[in-house]
């Protein structure tokens, strides 16, 4: 007859045994994602100073404030007034220096597609079309992107509402795209993508407007509101926009304690483990 199966009695647990599994789910919670790997600069806008915590470049802003974000949130994105407002960022996406290139954010417009206007959401433009995204009257008043030789677009925004909006620019394929989503429906599906081809670029100013465009007689002050604004030096698919639309940000760790004022931290460490799941 067999042995009956023994059960020993298990002894009591560490201090260490009781930590273990808790620093593992916190571990699995702040390792970047891989969709974050390529992301160069970010400005969460969030407080009262814009900061670009990924690549710290230098940033100075000329009268956009802060503002409530699309969750409710205070002090959480910029508000810009349409008139002279905007934000500089010491960043060069020249095609020579980034040939392929992601950048976009969340943004939400006082200005609708029924409105002629022309509204930059970020711009290196001096002229002929460089890499810029906004809002303009040459395709509908919709979102759009620059293409070199015109206007890409659009898609009809509504004004008031909140949109993740991302362009990228292939230079090896020669073509430009535009990324737009709702607010609520941020999946794959919820997706418009407007595709065009891409003009042999002139070169832009070595740096960049959030909210305007540096082209010295245009201008084209965003009426609304900017945040969570990032650059990928990667031509990112419309999987890993969703992702990044979804889930947000996430920032490698190394990176936190020395260039995020602790409040914004907060909220960053807040955001994430609240996004991740439904990732
Ligand atoms: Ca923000
Ligand atoms: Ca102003
Ligand atoms: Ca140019």
């Amino acid at each position: 007859m067999p042995d009956e199966p023994q059960f020993l009695e298990k002894p009591p647990l560490r201090p260490t045994q009781y930590a273990l599994p808790w620093c593992f789910s916190a571990l699995c919670i702040c390792i970047p994602s891989p969709s974050n790997a390529s992301i160069v600069h970010y400005l969460p806008l969030d407080g009262s100073t814009p900061t670009d915590v990924i690549g710290a470049a230098t940033i100075t802003n000329f009268g956009a404030e802060p503002t409530t974000d699309r969750t409710g949130m205070e002090m959480a994105a910029y508000g810009f007034d349409g008139w002279d407002d905007y934000i500089h960022a010491g960043i060069n996406i020249n095609a020579d220096i980034m040939p392929n290139i992601t950048w976009g954010a969340w943004i939400k417009s006082n200005v609708s597609h029924q409105e002629p206007t022309a509204r930059a959401i970020a711009s290196q433009d001096d002229g002929q079309f460089d890499r810029h995204f906004g809002i303009d009257y040459r395709s509908g008043n919709g979102l759009s992107a620059f293409k070199g030789d015109g206007v890409l677009g659009s898609y009809p925004q509504i004004a008031g509402d909140w949109y993740f909006v991302a362009t990228t620019y292939n230079e090896t394929a020669h073509q430009v795209k535009l990324y737009v989503a709702e607010q609520g429906n941020t999946s794959q599906t919820g997706f418009t993508v407007i595709t065009g081809g891409l003009t042999e670029i002139d070169g832009g100013h070595n740096y960049i407007h959030i909210g305007s465009n540096p082209f010295a007689f245009v201008s084209e002050h965003w009426d609304g509101a900017i945040d969570e604004f990032f650059i990928d030096d990667e031509v990112l698919n419309l999987e890993a926009i969703s992702r990044i639309a979804t889930n947000g940000i996430i920032i490698p760790e190394p990176m936190l304690p020395s260039l995020i004022a602790p409040t914004t931290l907060m909220l960053l460490r807040r955001r994430r483990c609240h996004a991740l799941p439904s990732g």
